[in-house]
């Protein structure tokens, strides 16, 4: 069925940028779009539903492409800790940190952390989003990491949401394999991706490069028993020193190395040759208090593209709005308002493969767009988190959020 949406100003963010149309009008066939420009240029035709957008800004629904949003548990406590002087190794030593969420996540059911997850899933899709990437990691064991995935697909299929699933078996060790890092690789790469993906549960592989995780050739070994199995890689890398794990990626066609504070110069040349999109956290780099800013210079003058996410996550970045992120990259990173907007849109589609379909507003792509009653695309970025008035379209239909 065909859709006129009209009195409307659009952002298109094709091309990765704003790309303005003024007076504009969208038309809808099904979940697709159908044609798109200005208001005085619309196919005649017999709209069997006409919606007026009351002059609102229309930008593509908001891709989170980088997630955590299933765990158990929450780090609140610890946080509160650190705040009263408990260092971060002692809270450690206690058995907190990633650790603590590990048990959470396996003493969890999977009704609770369909129930837990569902609600920060919530907060983020009140915020304009349509897309989101929703990671595993915090099971570390063949049905931990199962269920977790089992929840992200639950998810895209209960709310109006399509999620794409992250297998991030290596984010860090499991006590079982204490001291024996190489044999939980081995164990990942011919036991728990062969079967999780059997299942159709993974629609890309990460890992997390880092000198307290995993190294980079042992990233390689995961990394080669993805592509085995046909799928793309992803890797956290940079985050907290260099180790060269973006190159590393770029050499494995990654869609995205993800943080990338201390990544370097030959990093983004490497990256902006293989296409794989550069995924900032400004919601960790906030909540961490890092202080190296990822090379943005760099970044920019090679044309890597840049994408924006929220890393939700309970221990470093417990962050439930995407806008919220778009106004950090620019307080925090110096990105500009149509850079921040481009990277939570077309370039995190590519961050996840989907660019083809999403991302952005153009002929024959799906309709998931929002409208937005603010007075410029720039307010998207400007206001610190809230809700902004907005109706969301996904798959060319209204939803309730
Ligand atoms: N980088 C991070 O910031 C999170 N994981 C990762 O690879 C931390 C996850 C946690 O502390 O629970
Ligand atoms: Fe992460």
């Amino acid at each position: 069925m065909k859709t006129l949406w009209q009195h409307c100003h659009v952002a298109s963010m094709a091309q990765g940028t704003y790309s303005i149309i003024e007076d504009a009008a969208i038309v809808t066939s099904g979940a697709h779009i159908e044609w798109i420009g200005p208001r005085s240029q619309v196919p005649s035709d017999d709209y069997p539903e006409v919606h007026d957008l009351a002059g609102a800004w229309v930008t593509p629904g908001l891709i989170d492409c980088h997630t955590h949003t299933v765990f158990g548990g929450n780090r609140s406590g610890e946080f509160e800790q650190r705040l009263q002087g408990v260092s971060y190794a002692e809270i450690a030593a206690a058995g907190g940190g990633i650790a603590s969420t590990v048990r959470a996540t396996r003493a969890a059911t999977e009704d609770e952390l369909f129930a837990s997850a569902a609600k920060r899933l919530k907060s983020l899709l009140r915020d304009g989003v349509t897309s989101i990437e929703i990671k595993s990691g915090y099971g570390l064991d063949l049905a931990s990491e199962r269920k977790m995935l089992r929840v992200a697909r639950r998810l895209g299929e209960a709310f109006a949401v399509s999620v794409r699933t992250t297998c991030l078996a290596a984010h860090a060790l499991p006590p079982e394999y204490a001291d024996r890092s190489d044999d939980y690789i081995e164990h990942i790469c011919s036991e728990m991706l062969p079967a999780l993906a059997a299942e159709g549960l993974v629609d890309a592989v990460d890992a997390f490069c880092e000198y307290l995780a995993f190294s980079p050739a042992q990233v390689e070994r995961v990394f080669i028993a993805a592509q085995k199995l046909g799928l793309p890689v992803k890797l956290h890398a940079e985050q907290l020193s260099s180790l060269h794990g973006s190159s590393l990626a770029a050499r494995y066609q990654a869609l995205s190395a993800d943080h990338l504070e201390f990544m370097t110069e030959d990093d983004a040349i490497a990256m902006a040759a293989a296409g794989t999109v550069a995924v900032l956290l400004p919601g960790a780099f906030y909540f961490l208090r890092e202080t190296q800013l990822p090379p943005m210079d760099a970044l920019r003058k090679h044309g890597v593209r840049i994408a924006i996410a929220s890393d939700l996550n309970p221990g470093t970045s417990p962050a439930l709005s995407v806008r919220l992120m778009l106004n950090m990259a620019c307080t925090c990173l110096r990105m500009t308002p149509e850079e921040a907007l481009a990277g939570a849109t077309i370039h995190a589609a590519s961050a996840l493969g989907m660019a083809d379909t999403h991302g952005s507003l153009e002929v024959g792509k799906v309709a998931d767009f929002v409208a937005w009653q603010i007075d410029r695309p720039a307010d998207l970025a400007y206001w610190l988190g809230g809700e902004l008035e907005k109706r969301v379209v996904r798959h060319g239909v209204e939803v309730e959020i």
